[in-house]
């Protein structure tokens, strides 16, 4: 049988439509897509957008118990399962064909490990994308660097002449492949990127590979670029920089019609009208 096949057969006997609340250019949102997309499950789990520029609605909080952090998934009867982690080893265990974990225990927590240091090396990103201090560019940077190098490392560990952890693109390219996505931020508001040396062949070895996987089409550069520049000038998850009336956020005007945002991010604030975020 074919993988989309397998996938239509799995499906077939669950009648229950989960629903995934999510924030459309989200990582962790990401991750569940690419997710579906290699089990040929597109369409199968729907998606309901949520715009991060306004405050959540009633009906959400209701069933996240007041908790604002997305995506969150409802099953389908009712029952809500929070963190990208959680929900992409359920849908693996409910979906289980095909496999995209590992399901040989010993492999399976090979990935666990490399998996388990996504927070570090995630939040690493958005401390130097969102620094505002240019003293402390240098420290951000090394920061970075000794992430990439530490999974370098594991990589060189577990499969040194290979290109992802295992023989194909699996769980731990569906969970880091949103955040290499994502560092396309740190190439343009900081000059970030890999340097060319040996240290790091093998690491971006595995970034490029998944970088390039179909599996992986959600975003593009331009929009990371675009609607992060916010994140650039220290503002999160919506919040708005003092003169400004519109968040690099919005879904209006969209972002494929802006100018690309100042790369600049130490020295000039850019407004509305430059971001191509005032329509009037
Ligand atoms: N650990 C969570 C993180 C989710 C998260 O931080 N989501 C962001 C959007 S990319 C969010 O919802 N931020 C707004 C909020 O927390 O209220 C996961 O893996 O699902």
């Amino acid at each position: 049988m074919t993988r989309e096949a397998v996938s239509r057969a799995s499906v077939g006997q669950d009648r229950r439509v989960p629903v995934v609340y999510h924030i459309p250019v989200c990582p962790f949102s990401q991750r569940l897509e690419i997710l579906l997309e290699l089990k040929g499950l597109g369409g199968h789990v729907d998606f309901h957008v949520v715009d991060i520029t306004r405050p959540r609605p009633g009906w959400l909080l209701e069933k996240t118990h007041g908790t604002t952090a997305l995506p969150v998934l409802d099953t389908g009867e009712g029952e809500v399962i929070k963190e990208s982690l959680v929900i992409l080893q359920y849908l693996e265990d409910r979906f289980p064909e095909p496999a995209v974990a590992q399901r040989d225990p010993y492999r399976h927590a090979v990935e666990g490990m490399l998996n388990a240091m996504e927070g570090s090396f995630s939040a690493q990103g958005y401390r130097y994308v969102m620094n505002q201090d240019p003293e402390r560019r240098p420290e951000l940077r090394q920061g970075m660097l000794d992430l990439y190098a530490r999974l370098d490392d594991f990589l060189m560990r577990h499969n040194p002449s290979g290109t992802f952890l295992f023989e194909e693109f699996g769980l731990a390219e569906t969970v880091y492949t949103p955040f290499f996505m994502r560092f396309w931020f740190l190439e343009y508001y900081e000059d970030f990127d890999l340097p060319q040396v040996d240290r790091y062949a093998r690491v971006r070895k595995w970034r490029e590979a998944c970088l390039g996987h179909p599996a992986a089409k959600q975003v593009t550069r331009e929009q990371i670029v675009k609607l992060y520049y916010d994140y650039a000038k220290g503002m999160g998850n919506g919040a708005l920089h003092p003169g400004r009336t519109l968040s690099s956020f919005v879904f209006d005007p969209d972002w494929a019609t802006r100018p690309w945002p100042p790369k600049d991010k130490y020295g000039h604030a850019a407004t509305d009208q430059e971001l191509g975020l005032a329509t009037g």
